[in-house]
């Protein structure tokens, strides 16, 4: 079965994955497109052969579209994927799920009256090769009990638009993500504090920040996301466990000895670090879809964690305070007792 996607937003992402679903996985065709930008639609439309509409909800209703990715502005994603959840449809969403706990609950609970999982948010990292090798370690219990965690998140830069509160928001989400997987652990505090501000940034933005994650089962994590590092895209994570010690590789890269030097290159931003992530993702999710099942990958009940994570970051870059996460009980949907 080939599944026939329809695309809700196509700035820099949804193009992407536009590209992703024709031209690297496989099983996937993309009928339908739509954007706010009238003429964006119509351009990335013709480029693969489908059609522009004039909105997500005619997108979401149209028989030609087995299958929802939502890639518009995060403040809308929660309106398209109410939408295509009411509609039956399965649907992937970039991160944000939503950008208010409210939404993301309403999501989560509209999916539970409908009995099943359609939902699939878009934490790459979980497909990365080197995470998932991460995982397999922890679990295995070859480094014993997980204890602390030290992680690093750095930017080369980013544009006078990105604001202090996007450090968690949008950039350290994708940790909250990964951690929460990797440890199966729920996170249950954050702090910010922030040292010294780089003479890189713009004036109004806090950037190098200092996350510091408590979990339930009692394991630290510090996370310096530092957007503005001008070297490259450094993504770092190390585990810290009771008998040994578990670290993301770094990309595979070829060693250059040239000019009296031995050295390796830093990859200069997410779309390259993650591509092979990206890539990953997208067949397993269509691979899911054409076999009718549930998708495996994050679900509406972790776009909802992050959410709250991450707002609840902002509240401690603000107030200065340690302030606890304070999430609902996990449904039986998602694995919970509730
Ligand atoms: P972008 O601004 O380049 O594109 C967003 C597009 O959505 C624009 O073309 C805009 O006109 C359109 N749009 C906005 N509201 C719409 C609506 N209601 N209906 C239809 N179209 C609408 O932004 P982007 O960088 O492509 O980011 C899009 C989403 O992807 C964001 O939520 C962002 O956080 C996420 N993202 C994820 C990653 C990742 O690493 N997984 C990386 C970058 C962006
Ligand atoms: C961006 O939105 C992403 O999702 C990238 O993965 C992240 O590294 C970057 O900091 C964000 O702005």
């Amino acid at each position: 079965m080939t599944v026939r996607v329809g695309v809700i937003g196509v700035g820099w992402i949804g193009q992407e994955h536009i590209r992703r679903l024709t031209e690297v996985v496989t099983g996937a065709e993309v009928t339908a497109v739509t954007d706010i930008d009238a003429a964006r639609a119509e351009e990335a439309a013709s480029r693969v052969g489908a059609r522009a509409v004039a909105n997500g909800a005619e997108l979401i209703a149209a028989d030609d579209v087995d299958a929802v990715l939502v890639t518009s502005w995060g403040p809308t994603h929660a309106e398209h994927v109410l939408n295509a959840v009411a509609a039956g449809k399965p649907v992937f969403c970039e991160k944000p799920l939503a950008t208010t706990a409210e939404d993301c609950l309403r999501i989560v609970e509209a999916e539970m009256a409908h009995g099943r999982r359609l939902v699939q948010v878009g934490f790459m990292r979980r497909y990365d090769a080197g995470y998932r090798k991460m995982k397999q370690v922890i679990d295995s219990g070859r480094i014993g009990e997980p204890l602390i965690v030290h992680c690093a998140h750095r930017n080369p830069t980013v544009p006078e638009s990105y604001t202090s509160s996007m450090a968690a928001l949008d950039t350290a989400v994708h940790e909250v993500d990964v951690l929460r997987w990797l440890l199966d652990d729920e996170i249950v505090s954050t702090q910010v504090v922030t040292p010294r501000a780089t003479s890189k940034r713009f004036a109004h933005l806090k950037d190098p920040q200092i996350m510091l994650f408590e979990t339930a089962k009692g394991v630290r994590i510090d996370l310096e996301v530092f957007v503005n590092c001008q070297y490259g895209y450094d993504i770092q994570c190390e585990a810290v466990g009771e008998e040994g010690l578990v670290r993301l590789p770094d990309p595979a890269s070829v060693g250059l000895r040239s000019a009296g030097r031995h050295s390796t290159e830093v990859p200069t931003d997410w779309v390259g670090r993650f591509a092979d992530a990206f890539d990953t993702e997208f067949r397993e999710w269509i691979a899911g879809v054409a076999a009718g099942s549930e998708p495996t990958g994050p679900s509406a009940w972790d776009g909802y964690a992050a959410t709250v994570i991450t707002s609840a970051t902002v509240e401690a870059l603000e107030s200065g305070r340690v302030v606890a996460t304070d999430l609902k009980p996990r449904p039986a949907l998602y694995g919970g007792a509730a």
